[in-house]
């Protein structure tokens, strides 16, 4: 049936046509980042999620996603957020620091806005890691970011 989901469980069903999406994205990584936005987005629309209810927000780097996130789920009209980033460890010599931060972040929005806030960051060693997993042999990490936040609203 349009507009429905069965999850993986096969037992729960929401109806996504009224339910507004925030996908916040960081910018860094741009070519990876796409990818999972067209992930995430392309799997909104299959779950039936409306085009005109999915926005798109984007922020310069990972560190910024939780602000971001924050600000959209707060915002009433909004049902879930996902957030999407790619931090290379190879090309960021405080690479630790950036994905607890933002790992952490996240959580935290989640938590305080009892809104599902779904991590669709990768943290990978190289490029090849990050490509393989926004689009490759390894999947769309996008994808299966939306699906966790129908997922959760179900
Ligand atoms: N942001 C990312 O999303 N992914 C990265 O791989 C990444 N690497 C960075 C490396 C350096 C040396 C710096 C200074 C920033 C990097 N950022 C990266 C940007 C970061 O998330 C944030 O936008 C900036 O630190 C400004 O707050």
């Amino acid at each position: 049936m349009a507009g429905s989901l069965k999850t993986t469980s096969g037992k729960r069903k929401l109806n996504l046509t009224s339910k507004k999406f925030a996908i916040v994205m960081a910018e860094w990584n741009e070519e990876i980042t796409e990818a999972l936005y067209e992930g995430a987005y392309d799997t909104l629309i299959k779950l039936g999620a409306k085009k005109s209810n999915i926005i798109r927000v984007s922020v310069p780097g990972s560190y910024e996603l939780p602000l971001a996130a924050q600000r959209m789920a707060k915002k009433k009209e909004i049902a879930a957020v996902i957030c999407l980033g790619c931090v290379i460890q190879g090309e960021t010599p405080h690479f630790d620091y950036i994905c607890n931060a933002v790992a952490n972040g996240i959580m935290r929005v989640n938590l305080d806005t009892g809104k599902p806030v779904a991590f669709g960051v990768l943290t990978t060693l190289d490029k090849k890691q990050a490509l393989e997993r926004a689009g490759g042999k390894y999947g769309n990490k996008g994808e299966e970011a939306a699906v966790t936040v129908v997922e959760m609203l179900a």
